[in-house]
């Protein structure tokens, strides 16, 4: 009696209080309405190459790269239509690039990587230097880097663009300009960034910066050399596989040991031959790109199966495990540098926590 008196509900008073305060820009905590726990509203996604490959040829003909600036394909999470976000924390595209064509010189505070899914002769120049693109190949752009884009070969060039423009739209600190050349002066000589930073060394006066200057001063991660290793890996080390994620590497700042991005990891990994992973999850926001072969992804809402260059994003504490029939090499790249550095990254799963 005694404590069902001590405060008893007034319902009515409360709903006269919240309405009162409302005129405020108050509410009530007690009341609010929005899910609290991990996960977010977005939904695992998979665009097919085979369906985007034809748009980004029609695009290509019905747009030149000087009149889009990027000729781009933005994947939009289909919760997040209007967005242009893949996740809430990340941006993912497919930009095609003709022979001949330049994307001219600018930059921007959001940080760029790229993902080099098909064709050759195509390069992007960053800071100075012209980082040669080839098949699976990692490039870095840092944030506020000049950037711009040609293709001296004699067939289209496509590729993978994964921005962190989610956390410059969050903060409001989205600042953009554009280079007086079209393609920027080369300051730098040819495979420099490769011979400085690209064999586990360091030039003597190297010090990791901060801010845009922490990304990795490595521009090119070569997909030959990444293949090269996780397939020695597999013949030689069977014990480096994990449980859930087959055998797989993170893309590491050489200066640092850490992720290429302040905000944005990348990975590779090789799911051998026969594979079955087992379930996992974490909270980072995953974009994936089948870099060779196939592999088929396990979701509460079903199975994907991916062919090679398919992109699949997989938010935020959704469950998957990665099954291949044949050796299948996946790209990956997600906010997990961001959600590290801010002491919010958790994993569950055989191989984690
Ligand atoms: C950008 O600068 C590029 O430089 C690609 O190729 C995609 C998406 C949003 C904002 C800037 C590029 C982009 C972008």
């Amino acid at each position: 009696m005694q404590a069902a008196s001590v405060n008893p509900p007034q319902t009515a008073a409360l709903a006269d209080f919240s309405a009162e305060i409302s005129a405020l820009h108050l509410s009530p905590l007690w009341e609010r309405k929005v899910k609290l726990g991990p996960g977010s509203a977005c939904v695992p996604a998979l665009w097919p190459y085979a369906r985007m490959r034809p748009l980004l040829e029609r695009a290509a003909g019905l747009i030149s790269k000087k009149q889009a600036d990027r000729r781009v394909l933005v994947m939009e999470n289909p919760s997040l239509r209007g967005s242009s976000f893949i996740s809430n924390s990340l941006f993912a595209g497919l930009q095609i690039i003709l022979p001949g064509e330049v994307a001219p010189s600018h930059r921007h505070s959001p940080s760029a990587l790229r993902f080099v899914v098909e064709g050759s002769g195509a390069y992007t120049a960053v800071d100075g230097e012209r980082i040669p693109m080839h098949p699976g190949d990692f490039v870095v752009t840092p944030g506020w880097a000049w950037h711009d884009h040609g293709n001296l070969g004699d067939a289209p060039v496509v590729w993978m663009d994964g921005l962190d423009t989610p956390f410059a739209s969050l903060f409001g600190a989205h600042f953009r300009e554009n280079h007086p050349a079209d393609s920027q002066p080369l300051t730098r000589p040819h495979g420099s960034t490769l011979h400085l930073h690209g064999a586990n060394m360091l030039p003597l006066a190297y010090a990791p910066g901060q801010g845009p200057d922490a990304a990795s001063p490595l521009l090119v991660y070569p997909f030959d050399r990444v293949s090269a290793v996780l397939l020695a890996l597999a013949r030689d080390c069977p014990q480096a596989i994990d449980p859930a994620q087959g055998y797989k590497l993170r893309y590491a700042n050489p200066a640092t040991g850490g992720y290429p991005f302040a905000t944005m990891a990348a990975f590779m990994q090789l799911l051998p031959r026969g594979y079955h992973g087992g379930s996992y999850r974490s909270t980072e926001n995953a974009v994936f790109n089948v870099a060779q072969g196939s592999c088929r992804v396990r979701l509460a809402s079903g199975v994907q199966q991916l062919q090679a260059h398919d992109v699949l994003v997989v938010p935020g504490w959704e469950s998957y495990s990665l099954e291949a029939d044949e050796d299948c090499l996946l790209f990956s790249f997600s906010d997990r540098a961001a959600q590290q550095a801010l002491g919010f990254w958790r994993e569950e799963g055989p191989g984690g926590a």
